[in-house]
């Protein structure tokens, strides 16, 4: 059996490790760079909280906090505790006192090809006058708001309508099934939902308002739906009398001027949920000031953010990056940002090239994945555009392959934009570890060091710092501004998640290694977590898809290596006494976790089987299955209750 790829996985590792290449900053970028100066990590580090304070200066405050960080009661962090703040005054108020009044806040392109640009003025308008319409149905400071749209406009406006009256959001993204939203909508206690009709995707309209109508079912707590039209034909849509409200016919009477709230800096700004180890996914809680102040300073000097910038990032609003990048971010520098409603790939494959070229776009920002998928279409869909426009690249979401930063180095940044690998997550709001790109020399593949003001390190299980060329846990040993707060009414989880493996320490649940010049390298993850293509999906909430199928008896769902998606699922089912597994079961099912959850959540590969490899205490032995599905030798089976299972499976996989 293939030995051979087991070494391979092994020597991909070490290959990674092994990368020799270091590209040092160009003069001319960091000639003309937002930080240019390498003393900012030695003074950030001996002063943490001043570094901090210095760049919630950056923010414009209704009063001033008293104390920059309050870490009296860990793992609960207050940061800039007694300071008042609007997060939508800062993002667009303060600019319209300037000239950027009449600067492209938002440059839109829907994937009809329709376009639209609203100016600061533009958006502080909409903004005030949808905050008003959520006022004017009731909706206070603190009430929950589920947001469920396509990446249009007014999703942006949505946002930072809510953050105006205070009102937390909590996007749900909209490739997310009805299930999946009635989950979120559930835990949230939301009393509110906005979605539009629809929103484009590869030519066809993804029907948003049925999902949440199924989403709606039985729930007796949401009182009004607000329903963007984006489609054709609305009297196609069905409008639920006395609970759905058509944005535009609540917009026309509204005020132009609503007061901002001023919010506490530790009032929650956001939920957002995101998988975990168990099968609920957990409402990750941000809060005001710390939140605000980590993106806009991470944005201005990660991104380098310059007045003229035209700035895009791919990623959609739905997950961490579009709330923290796409809007927050950029928004409060006073950027112009570019949004993109659809797919790379329609109407054909240089959607992407042609954006940037049409809005001469400096500053890209996309995943992995994405860029993996572009050096398969192949560089005559590049080669079409001209892409001189771009000063700086950057990437997020999974552990980039040395051969794929090469690509976008040569071919999109044409060997002289800087490229910036960030990492962070969903629960630390911000970037946390990327180069600064005018003063850190990078490497293809490693996210090199940490943030100013960031305390990143790899500790082996003993909490010791490990030596440098040896992997460990990836922790974070001070807290940052933007860190999450709690998990949303389950502060035991939050403790039991990222608190509970070293004393006063977050634990990412990734692994990583530091290389003899102490820069990182992401392996993995600890968790039982899959990242397909960037986004997070927790094996229990797959599995109990399955597991919801009349025909299923157990499932147990792991993740594989795909060329393109980084990780796809594979999943290994028994159906239950009397059912025949078929070919169609096979699709059926694939489609029933697609339904169920969405469609980022179905499984590229079903086995049937017997019965799962257990232990004798009926543990299932995952290790295995992932041998199997990798096509690798098959690891220990002595502590199996029964090894001919694995002699089954074994043969299915060699059949393909
Ligand atoms: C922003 C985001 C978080 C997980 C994280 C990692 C992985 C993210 C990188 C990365 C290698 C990167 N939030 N991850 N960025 N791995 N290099 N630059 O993705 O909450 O959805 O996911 O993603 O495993 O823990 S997330």
């Amino acid at each position: 059996m293939s030995v051979g790829k087991e070494q391979q996985a092994e020597k991909s590792i070490e290959a990674l490790l092994e990368e020799q290449r270091l590209f040092e900053p160009f003069e001319e970028f960091r000639r003309n760079a937002n930080v240019s100066d390498e003393s900012i990590y030695e003074e950030a580090s001996e002063d943490r909280e001043g570094f901090w304070a210095k760049q919630a200066e950056r923010l414009d405050w209704f009063e001033k906090w008293d104390k920059v960080l309050d870490w009296s009661n860990p793992p609960f962090a207050k940061w800039f505790v007694g300071g008042k703040l609007n997060v939508s005054y800062n993002c667009v108020d303060r600019h319209v006192k300037t000239w950027r009044r009449n600067k492209a806040a938002i440059i839109w392109e829907g994937e009809p090809g329709d376009e639209r640009v609203l100016t600061y003025k533009d958006l502080h308008r909409e903004v005030n006058k949808f905050a008003n319409v959520l006022k004017g149905l009731g909706i206070k400071k603190g009430d929950r708001v589920t947001v469920y749209m396509p990446m249009i406009p007014e999703l942006v406006i949505a946002l930072l309508a809510c953050t105006r009256i205070g009102a937390p959001h909590s996007v749900v993204f909209g490739g997310y099934s009805a299930d999946s939203i009635r989950q979120r909508v559930e835990d949230a206690e939301s009393n509110l939902v906005i979605t539009a009709d629809g929103g484009y995707r590869r030519g066809n309209l993804l029907p948003l308002k049925n999902n949440v109508d199924k989403a709606l079912e039985g729930n007796t707590l949401v009182e009004k739906v607000i329903v963007y039209q984006r489609g054709e034909n609305p009297e196609k849509v069905h409008m639920e009398p006395g609970r759905d409200l058509w944005w535009h016919e609540l917009m026309e009477d509204a005020e132009v001027y609503c007061e901002p709230e001023p919010m506490d800096s530790e009032d929650m700004l956001f939920l957002l949920y995101t998988s975990g180890t168990t099968g609920k996914p957990k409402g990750v809680v941000h809060t005001t000031g710390g939140y605000l102040t980590s993106v806009t300073s991470t944005a201005h000097m990660i991104f380098d953010l310059k007045e003229e910038d035209v700035y895009w990032c791919t990623a959609d609003i739905g997950w961490i990056t579009g709330h923290s990048y796409m809007v927050y971010g950029p928004l409060s520098n006073g950027a112009s940002v570019v949004m993109y409603e659809g797919g790379p790939d329609y109407p054909e494959k240089d959607r992407f090239w042609e954006i940037i070229e049409k809005y001469g776009v400096t500053i890209f920002y996309t995943a992995p994945t994405a860029i993996r998928a572009f050096m398969r279409w192949g560089t005559e869909w590049t080669e079409k555009h001209d892409l001189s426009s771009l000063r700086l690249l950057g990437t997020v979401g999974e552990p980039i392959n040395p051969e794929a930063w090469m690509w976008y180095h040569k071919y999109i940044g044409n060997e002289r934009c800087p490229i910036v690998d960030t990492w962070w997550q969903t629960e630390t709001g911000s970037i946390l570890i990327s180069p600064l790109p005018g003063v850190v020399s990078t490497k293809p593949g490693s996210i090199t060091r940490a943030f100013p003001g960031i305390e990143a390190d790899v500790l082996d299980e003993h909490g010791n710092s490990v030596e440098p060329g040896q992997g460990g846990f990836l922790v974070i040993k001070s807290p940052w501004p933007s860190m999450l707060r709690t998990v949303y009414n389950d502060d035991q989880r939050f403790i039991d998640t990222y608190w509970s493996n070293y004393e006063n320490t977050y634990f990412t649940e990734d692994t990583a290694r530091k290389d003899e010049d102490g820069y990182i390298w992401i392996l993995g993850r600890t968790d039982d977590v899959i990242n397909v293509s960037g986004h997070r999906i927790g094996t229990m909430e797959v599995e109990s898809a399955f597991v919801d199928h009349p025909k299923v008896a157990e499932a147990a769902v792991i993740g594989r290596s795909h060329d393109i998606k980084g990780q796809c699922i594979v999943a290994f089912i028994t159906v239950k006494e009397g059912v025949e597994a078929t070919p169609e079961l096979n699709d059926e099912l694939r489609q029933h976790v697609a339904t169920k959850i969405g469609p980022i959540a179905r499984p590229e590969k079903v086995y049937f089987s017997s019965d799962l490899p257990k232990t004798r205490s009926g543990k299932i032995m995952r290790r295995l299955l992932g041998d199997i599905a990798e096509g690798r030798v098959v690891g220990d089976t002595t502590t199996l209750a029964d090894p001919s299972v694995i002699e089954q499976l074994v043969k299915q996989q060699q059949s393909g």
